[in-house]
């Protein structure tokens, strides 16, 4: 049970000295500070101010196995005991790490045999950017250093993470990305697309890539990145027949193709991972996040055996963190994908939750406000739009209704995100059917809520 925090006192000393991830540090002090989240259980969390939360996002898109697993409390504090920590710079690695390693290797089917750890997705990519470059000039090609991402794309905020990212509003914050990053465009059909099919936008967004690979010169391009489907730039799901078409390229000019799955790893698309879902093979693959269900920060890089064999030939890969293979995250992880496999969450996304999530967004599709509706698996989206013909949005711009529309669910008891005009959805593996119809119910709600105050804006 929570313990009896004085909140007044915690939102005081927040604004005084706490600085919160990507927040506008003024818009906290004016609100007197952030909510206090004190506890949480299963797919709830719970605050302060005494609110209880749906938690549609699991946390911050991670927490799949849900909120209170004991079991997982058990294991980092049995590890804690043995063995709180040991590095793997000295010749040395603890238990956990290897067998979690191995257990990851399993899950890519040993196609990505070899597992490096890192404490976050944002690092997991920074391995992926210096452990590419590394691999090519080994090979003998060190002009190959170019990556190639999509604009939209969000790889982290380290200066690496930013730099593939194609946010420009994080570009603009410490003069990124750094050079050899190119952006293309991103498969965001709903908004960029609807001119034609998705099959055709599909190619035309693949055929962005190669165009790009031409202009750059195939000699000078490392690899291409991309997220299986973009997360944080709006649930973005690309058409079917995008990814393969992106693979076909990214073979065919010798490029290696990077699976960012620190969001779609891990059940969430109703598959182990997203590439899975896309159809295709990555030669390598970052994840975090589901991983330990946000239990403990943990994340990886799982590469083929074809690059380790080069960085074989090359003496020390000098790169790695002091929690790199930590022993209690890894204890923690290992039992968390335990339990997703005894409950076969990843199978009830696929076949029962993510499949009922679906028609119950397709609900809202007679909403005046809603242009779409999308999802795969257990993440989903509705857009937000002015007129459901043209796509139009309110304010004639992007990020009005968005906002509003979020917080008016957060007051009613649902937490969402509003990206631009579009309310994403991340839910815990374990949310049930009731959990969903009551998430949808408050989209709705919010969204009747908003016409008026949107409509005479
Ligand atoms: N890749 C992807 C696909 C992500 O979603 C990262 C890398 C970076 O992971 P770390 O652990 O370094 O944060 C992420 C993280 C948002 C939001 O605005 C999304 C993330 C992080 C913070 C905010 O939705 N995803």
């Amino acid at each position: 049970m929570p313990r009896n925090y004085d909140i007044a006192e915690l939102k005081r000393l927040d604004v005084a000295h706490h600085l919160p991830a990507q927040q506008d540090y003024k818009l906290i002090e004016s609100m007197g500070g952030s909510r206090i989240v004190t506890h949480a259980e299963g797919c709830y969390i719970f605050d302060g101010d005494g609110n209880r939360i749906l938690d549609g996002m699991a946390g911050l898109w991670c927490v799949n196995v849900g909120y209170g697993r004991d079991e997982l409390a058990d294991v980092a504090a049995e590890q804690m005991r043995e063995l709180p920590f040991y590095n793997t710079f000295f010749k040395t690695v603890t238990p956990p790490t290897v067998l979690l390693a191995e257990k990851i290797a399993k899950l890519t089917g040993y196609r990505l045999p070899h597992i490096f750890f890192n404490a976050s997705g944002s690092e997991a990519n920074d391995t992926v950017f210096r452990m590419v470059r590394h691999y090519w000039k080994l090979k003998g090609q060190p002009k190959r250093t170019v990556f190639i991402s999509r604009w939209n794309a969000y790889h982290g905020s380290t200066v690496a993470g930013v730099s593939l990212g194609g946010m420009t509003s994080m570009h603009e914050q410490g003069n990124l990305p750094v050079p050899g990053v190119e952006h293309v465009r991103q498969p965001y059909w709903f908004n960029e697309g609807r001119d034609m099919s998705p099959e055709a936008f599909g190619l035309v967004c693949a055929k962005a890539i190669e165009d790009k690979i031409l202009e750059v010169g195939p000699e000078n391009v490392a690899a291409f990145i991309g997220e299986p489907l973009q997360g944080a730039g709006g649930v973005i799901i690309p058409p079917a027949n995008y990814w393969p078409e992106v693979e076909r390229i990214c073979r065919k000019y010798g490029i290696l193709l990077v699976c960012d799955e620190v969001i779609c790893g891990f059940g969430r698309t109703g598959n182990w991972w997203g590439h899975e879902a896309m159809g295709v093979s990555p030669d390598i693959i970052a994840m975090a996040k589901g991983l330990s269900s946000g239990y403990m920060p943990i994340s990886a890089t799982a590469v083929s055996k074809e690059i380790v064999d080069v960085l074989k030939t090359g003496g020390d890969f000098v790169h790695g963190f002091t929690y790199s293979g930590h022993p209690v995250a890894a204890a923690v992880a290992l039992r968390n994908i335990e339990i997703m496999e005894r409950e076969h969450l990843i199978e009830r996304t696929r076949n029962e939750t993510g499949p009922y999530l679906a028609k119950a967004l397709a609900t809202l599709n007679d909403h005046p406000l809603v242009g779409e509706t999308r999802s795969v698996g257990l993440i989903g989206a509705v857009e937000i739009v002015a007129d459901k013909v043209s796509g139009a949005r309110f304010g004639g711009a992007e990020g009005t209704a968005g906002p509003m529309v979020r917080d008016l669910c957060i007051e009613n008891g649902l937490m969402v995100r509003g990206i631009r005009d579009t309310i994403v959805m991340c839910p815990p593996l374990i949310i049930t059917t009731e959990q969903i119809d009551a998430m949808i119910s408050i989209i709705r709600l919010a969204l009747d809520l908003a016409a008026p105050k949107l409509t005479t804006a």
